[in-house]
């Protein structure tokens, strides 16, 4: 499929994804869902790719859901819209990769949303970050509501989505929201110089990795380290046991499991 808002580009299997559609800031359309469940498709059956950024073009990364789309949609066409974002914004969160925002502007609404369904969040300093659905009479509907606690505090989260204010990237890396606020022109150097950190890592590890950790926060902590254990298990006579022997033999360590057996 032929993109017309994605912009993708490859090396060392490292996927940088950039919203294109600076004229709009980004908002989410149709055809933005579109794009993004192909491009989600052909992600999952690519093993070869180690992480994913998403970025956006221009002065916004998302500033949220195309609202001159949905001002016309009637209450089928608004509970399609709906239905289908979260699906895209579901599959996107549970790609198995790791996923980074390099988040270069406004982050508003869904995109604050899309944001937050990534794994790590890197922001620019002239980054803003806020779900102002109240302003319009709405809540967010890709689980802003679910998210932003989870990641920001109960107090953070309802200080952001009662009064819909916009915050710096300084306030949201104190909320726990973002991990690593940069200048501007060293977003995408440092973005990029942390996948391919995490792209060095053991590739099964770091997938696992990131799945018990989600799996643990919906599932609670028992059932997580049950989950934790059986994972832990999976990696020996494989990854794990190259990565072991690597280290004793004080080598680099050959991440493909003939070697490692
Ligand atoms: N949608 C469509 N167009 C947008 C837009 C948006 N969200 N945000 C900006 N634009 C457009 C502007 O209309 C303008 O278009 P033209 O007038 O040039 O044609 C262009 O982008 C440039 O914007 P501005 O001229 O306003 O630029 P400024 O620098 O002055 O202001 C701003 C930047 C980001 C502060 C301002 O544009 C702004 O406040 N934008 C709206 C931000 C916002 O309210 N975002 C939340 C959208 S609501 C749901 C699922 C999802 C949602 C809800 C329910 N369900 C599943 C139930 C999500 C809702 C949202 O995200």
């Amino acid at each position: 499929m032929d993109y017309q808002i994605l912009k993708t580009a490859e090396a060392d299997g490292i996927l940088t994804v950039t919203l294109s559609r600076p004229k709009a800031l980004n908002a989410l359309n149709s055809l933005f869902f579109k794009e993004m469940d192909d491009l989600i498709a052909s992600v999952a059956r690519r093993p070869e790719l180690k992480a994913l950024v998403i970025t956006g073009e221009g002065k916004a990364f998302v500033a949220g859901a195309d609202i001159a789309e949905m001002v016309g949609m009637n209450s089928a066409e608004g509970s399609a819209f709906s239905k289908a974002g979260q699906a895209t914004f579901n599959s996107f969160e549970n790609l198995e990769i790791p996923v980074i925002a390099a988040v270069n502007g406004f982050a508003l609404g869904g995109g604050c949303e899309l944001a937050m369904a990534c794994d790590i969040r890197i922001a620019s300093s002239a980054a803003k970050f806020g779900q102002p659905e109240v302003n319009l009479g709405l809540v967010p509907g890709y689980a802003g509501t679910q998210r932003l606690p989870r990641q920001a505090g109960l107090g953070n989260a309802l200080y952001m989505l009662l009064t819909g204010d916009l915050i710096s990237a300084e306030e949201a890396l104190r909320m726990g929201l973002v991990q690593k606020v940069v200048e501007p022109d060293q977003l995408m150097p440092e973005v990029i110089k942390l996948a391919q950190k995490i792209a060095s890592k053991g590739p099964k590890a770091v997938r696992k990795a990131k799945k018990l950790a989600r799996a643990g926060l919906l599932s609670g902590f028992e059932k997580g380290c049950d989950l934790e254990a059986g994972e832990f298990g999976t990696l020996f006579g494989n990854e794990g046991t190259e990565g072991m022997k690597a280290f004793l033999e004080k080598r680099k360590p050959n991440w493909t499991m003939e070697k490692a057996i």
